[in-house]
């Protein structure tokens, strides 16, 4: 799953754990991290819903750190919620910005399953944002990946009625792959859902194609939105519009840009 795992040797792997968690930890404390941004968009009005937040990392010493391995560190090491922080900082630094160019957008930040499962989760971060601005939690979303774990944590459910309450929309995240929350879906409070990009890959196969339509249908029927992630091409653009799915991100539409970098308009060919 991540550089390390892939590691063969055990003390190799927890001697470049232990060094990327030192760095890491500064990185955190001198704001090194940055942020990124990619929007997600409807392909049929060409509106920007929102922009997803993603931590970059490069360090003199180790390079660019691929974000799958500094997040499964801070996981491990504990400081995942400061790396959370940091985020979230940085976000309301931004999102003036972004606002001012897409003031209907919400700006996504994904969370680890480890922060939500951390009783009062939502107060400090509800905290966080209302110090900076109150009205920034209605442009504010919450990504969090599927996993059983999360479904069965009554601490988790609780945080993110408390979020979703005040404002922030709850997406899950990478749906599809991970262990079977179909069943229980209904257990967590959310406003959407992000398909893997596993199933895009397949978009071709009939299979794939008849899935797709029924979380359309399922989301719809819930009033719930459905989102494709990993759109890279024309042709699965069209297809998705044929199988009523119209919201998209993915490198189609734009890769993760640093805000200064974000264009005035993001151009993709019609639909
Ligand atoms: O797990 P999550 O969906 O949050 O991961 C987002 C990651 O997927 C980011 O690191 C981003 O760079 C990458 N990504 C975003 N869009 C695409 C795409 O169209 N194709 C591929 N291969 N990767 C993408
Ligand atoms: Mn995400």
């Amino acid at each position: 799953m991540n550089a390390l795992s892939s590691n063969s040797d055990p003390a190799r792997a927890q001697a470049r754990q232990t060094l990327v968690a030192h760095r890491l930890a500064q990185a955190i404390r001198e704001g090194a991290l940055s942020v990124h941004y990619q929007p997600e968009v409807n392909l049929t009005t060409q509106q920007v819903l929102s922009f997803e937040a993603l931590c970059r990392w490069s360090d003199t010493e180790l390079n660019q750190v691929a974000p799958d391995e500094f997040i499964a560190v801070a996981e491990a090491k504990g400081q995942i919620a400061s790396l959370g922080q940091e985020i979230l900082r940085q976000v309301l630094r931004d999102l003036p910005q972004l606002l001012k160019q897409w003031p209907s957008a919400r700006v996504a930040i994904n969370v680890s399953g480890i922060e939500l499962a951390q009783e009062g989760f939502a107060t400090q971060f509800l905290n966080s944002v209302s110090q900076v601005n109150p009205q920034y939690v209605t442009s504010l979303e919450l990504e969090l990946t599927e996993s059983t774990f999360l479904f069965d944590v009554p601490t988790v459910r609780h945080n993110l009625e408390q979020l979703q309450q005040a404002g922030l929309t709850i997406a899950i995240d990478d749906f599809g792959t991970g262990h079977s929350s179909l069943a229980r879906l209904h257990a967590l409070p959310f406003d959407k859902i992000k398909l893997d990009r596993a199933f895009i890959l397949n978009l071709d196969k009939p299979m794939v194609q008849a899935i797709v339509k029924a979380m359309v249908q399922l989301t719809g029927e819930f009033n719930r939105s459905l989102v494709m992630e990993g759109l890279e091409t024309q042709n699965q653009a069209q297809s998705l519009l044929q199988l009523g799915c119209h919201l998209a991100q993915g490198y189609l539409i734009s890769p993760p840009k640093k805000l200064s970098e974000l264009p005035i308009q993001f151009e993709w060919a019609a639909a």
